[in-house]
């Protein structure tokens, strides 16, 4: 090893053992509010301007990049035997700490080329990048200062680059945004695995998320590593989360987090994070992006050429789009920090078809007003819904859409062609016959112009009558009484609804009416904890009395456009963490907290 590596080696093992007590104390007041009174729930993550882009962009660019990279997937160990996987392979090829510090000590990714790779994701249509920062490896690919363990410090790389703030110029350049993931779970800091010494890893992961919101900004923080897991032990909790995610907050309040933040559930951070999967539905409850690989791996295997189609790959997106989620697509750099051929080749062939038929997926989200088909995709945005047609009809075929509200059809066009497209509703079937062959192999695209009934009522509400006890069991007269301009809390373990009440035990009622803007059929979402019920004209539609964790629930009812119908809710927190959140959905309406305007008071 080179002269500056045993340098590197001794001040590493010095300064990980002999931390400068310069290093900011985990913040006291890292959460923007403590105790009773504080709500986690910052504002309505599925209408917030806070979360606009990222509802709108719809597609993002993963990027899965670490000393791991510099293996290229393979490690041979010394009895000449080969292990194979990817950014797992420290741990998994149980290569020992100091060869694997060696091997970073090699890492030399001069080839990386941050124009290339935001050009890879312009080219895609991608609009968002999320690179990891910091993998389970425990490796900074930034030159942090709170340890020697990173691309600066301890590689072969040129000292004086620093690729997140390439990366970061050369995203802003193209109007792309860009996020960092960050594992919690660390291999290499000692102060990890054991909860006694945790608080000093925690310290220190603290003082580098510091570093990354003040030197680049991020659009995002993307968390992983939050399961309880050995080798090494994980011992991260959901208060840990709890405390994580506020501190996170009052570093840059517009920030967009993901669930991992805690323990990947509803009540955590903004985002939901189904990894290598699709839901098969529009999620209850919380934003969601589905994370997925190109191949089989997220960092670079030389072996693993498993990769999928371009027409898998954009189908994904078209029914993502189509069931309100997001598309975090991976590319994972080689050991140079080259993105490979067949990624960049996959992605512009997605980027090719998106600019003809991006209108489906940018903006757009679930229908709700037509069942999604087997033939294809459908997504809305605005009066517009776009079908997108894998399976195009022979000549003088139709495809069929189901209604599911009323609404005319008034136009009908395939995107990138002129042809004419017939297109009519008779009851509950919509019609659609082209004329014309399809535009593309992936997906053909019919645009149709609806005209759906109009919201009627006055929406001039400004909230519920609420009350709240310092009780389980609404008993006594209630301690604080107000009006709430909606039901949106995430209490936690430190919160509640007033500083004048616990954080627990409490119990809470609203009371009132909402003005339904359409006549059609409501689902109700609440997210909870630890009880809640929820009565519309009388009718219990949401009924969970068994005490429980942050779960979502939902009930139906039909309403009638414009009437204001009565409602109850009941929530009670009895130990522990505490939600209540009331959300809507109907076929006109995508999924929100009830809006104030359509509240009014008891
Ligand atoms: O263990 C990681 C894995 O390496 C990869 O980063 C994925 C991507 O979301 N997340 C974890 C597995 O869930």
């Amino acid at each position: 090893m080179s002269r500056r590596h045993w340098l590197i080696a001794a001040l590493t093992l010095l300064t990980v053992t002999t931390l400068p007590a310069t290093l900011p104390a985990t913040p006291a007041t890292a959460a923007p509010q403590e105790g009773p009174g504080a709500n986690y729930a910052v504002d309505d993550a599925f209408t917030a301007d806070r979360t606009q882009w990222w509802r709108d962009d719809r597609f993002g660019m993963f990027i899965h990049f670490g000393a791991y990279s510099n293996l290229e997937g393979e490690y041979t160990r010394p009895d000449g035997t080969v292990c194979r996987n990817a950014e797992w392979i420290q741990r998994e090829c149980q290569i020992p700490k100091e060869d694997y510090e060696r091997i970073a000590a090699d890492f030399d990714p001069a080839g990386f080329d941050a124009d290339a790779i935001a050009q890879a994701a312009a080219d895609a249509g991608q609009k968002y990048v999320v690179i990891t920062s910091k993998h389970h490896e425990g490796y900074a690919m930034w030159p942090t200062e709170v340890n020697d363990w990173n691309l600066r410090d301890h590689s072969s790389f040129d000292p004086t680059r620093d690729i997140l703030a390439e990366l970061k110029a050369a995203t802003e350049k193209r109007g792309i945004k860009l996020g960092f993931y960050y594992s919690i779970w660390d291999w290499h800091d000692p102060d990890f695995p054991d909860p006694a010494t945790f608080p000093r890893y925690e310290q220190r992961m603290y003082a580098q998320l510091k570093e990354l919101v003040d030197n680049y900004d991020p659009a995002v923080l993307w968390f992983d590593g939050e399961w309880s897991t050995d080798r090494p032990n994980n011992p991260w909790t959901d208060r840990d989360g709890e405390r994580l995610e506020a501190y996170v907050r009052s570093l840059s309040p517009d920030i967009v987090i993901n669930n991992r933040v805690g323990k990947r559930r509803v009540v955590d951070g903004d985002t939901g994070t189904p990894e290598q999967e699709i839901p098969d539905a529009p999620v209850a409850g919380q934003l969601w992006e589905s994370c997925m690989t190109l191949n089989g791996s997220w960092g670079f295997a030389r072996w693993d050429t498993n990769w999928k189609s371009p027409t898998e790959l954009t189908r994904n997106l078209a029914g993502i789009a189509g069931r309100s989620g997001n598309y975090l697509l991976n590319v994972g750099p080689d050991a140079t920090g080259r993105i490979p051929a067949e990624s960049v080749s996959r992605l512009r062939t997605m980027g090719d078809w998106l600019r003809t038929n991006g209108r489906a997926v940018y903006g757009a989200h679930a229908p709700g007003i037509v069942a999604e088909p087997a033939w294809g995709a459908v997504s809305r945005r605005g009066d517009r819904l776009y079908a997108s047609v894998y399976d195009w009809p022979a000549t003088g075929g139709s495809l069929r859409l189901d209604a599911l509200a009323p609404f005319q059809v008034t136009g009908a066009r395939v995107l990138g062609s002129d042809q004419r497209v017939d297109a009519r509703r008779d009851g509950d079937v919509v019609t659609i016959t082209p004329s014309g062959g399809p535009t593309s192999d992936i997906a053909t695209v019919v645009e149709l112009t609806v005209r759906t009934a109009r919201p009627a009522g006055a929406a001039r509400g400004t909230g519920l009558s609420a009350s709240f006890w310092p009780n389980a069991t609404f008993t006594g007269d209630p301690t604080v009484t107000r009006t709430d301009p909606g039901v949106n809390y995430n209490w936690k373990y430190t919160g509640s609804p007033d500083p004048a009440i616990p954080a627990e035990p409490f119990s809470s009622v609203w009371t009132g009416q909402v003005e339904a803007p359409f006549t059609e059929t409501y689902t109700f979402t609440t997210v909870s904890d630890d009880t809640v019920r929820l009565w519309v004209d009388g009718r219990l539609v949401i009924d969970n009395t068994t005490p429980h964790g942050p779960t979502v629930d939902q009930g139906t009812i039909a309403l009638r456009a414009g009437h204001r119908h009565a409602i109850r809710l009941e929530q009670t927190e009895q130990g522990g963490e505490a939600s209540m959140k009331l959300i809507w959905s109907s076929p006109n309406i995508a999924q929100e907290v009830v809006p104030a305007a359509r509240l009014y008071r008891a």
